[in-house]
């Protein structure tokens, strides 16, 4: 079978020192160089927002980062300022290995965010990333990257809603942990069928 290893966000913002760092994010760079080799394709998604993103905490009234807040599409965590379009701290981690087959930027539209590198944050903008995994017959998935309780867990249950055989490597990803989101993300994928392996990070 034809598998894919999708590498999510794995920037400088999200790692130690960055605008919206995940504890040890830099950790699953050495892992996920290593798994490499083992697939068929390698895919890396690339957070990619406007300044005046709306999903940036800098951008409402009497709101902080980390808050949440309604939005026309559903609930939607407010973030410091990151990953902005051409930014030091948008680039991938400089010792990520970047001979893979696609990068898939996500978020670059002001008015919605997207954590799934399948679907926008409405859950039916597609980002076309379905359809090029069905034109080249790929249906096995493992997934790796930051974080583990958003971007990667978004992804991971849009690919089995899809009906994608999904893995998540654990040793190759970090979260952010806001208020027990890894506990629930982890619920909701083992709840998905995703196939959890490996140790927390
Ligand atoms: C992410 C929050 C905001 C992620 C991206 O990559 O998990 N989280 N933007
Ligand atoms: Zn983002």
């Amino acid at each position: 079978m034809t598998k894919a290893l999708i590498v999510i966000d794995v920037q400088l913002d999200f790692c130690p020192g960055g605008a919206l760092a995940v504890p040890g994010g830099d950790q699953v760079v050495a892992p996920i160089n290593a798994m490499m080799p083992d697939y068929d394709a390698v895919l890396m998604t690339q957070d990619w927002h406007p300044a005046d993103h709306s999903s940036f905490a800098s951008q409402h009234r009497d709101a902080a980062a980390y808050d949440s807040i309604e939005m026309s599409y559903g609930p939607q965590v407010l973030w410091p300022d990151h990953c902005v379009i051409d930014s030091a701290g948008a680039q991938f981690h400089p010792d990520l290995d970047l001979r893979g087959d696609l990068i898939l930027r996500k978020g670059y539209r002001r008015h919605i965010d997207s954590y799934s590198a399948f679907f926008e944050n409405d859950q039916s903008t597609p980002t076309g990333l379905h359809g090029y995994l069905q034109d080249r017959g790929i249906r096995d998935l493992t997934l790796v990257g930051l974080a583990t309780d958003f971007c990667v867990a978004f992804s991971a249950l849009d690919a089995a809603r899809l009906g994608y055989d999904v893995t998540v490597d654990l040793t190759a990803c970090r979260a952010i942990d806001l208020d027990g989101s890894l506990t629930t993300a982890v619920a909701h994928m083992q709840s998905a069928g995703v196939r959890l392996v490996g140790a927390f990070g």
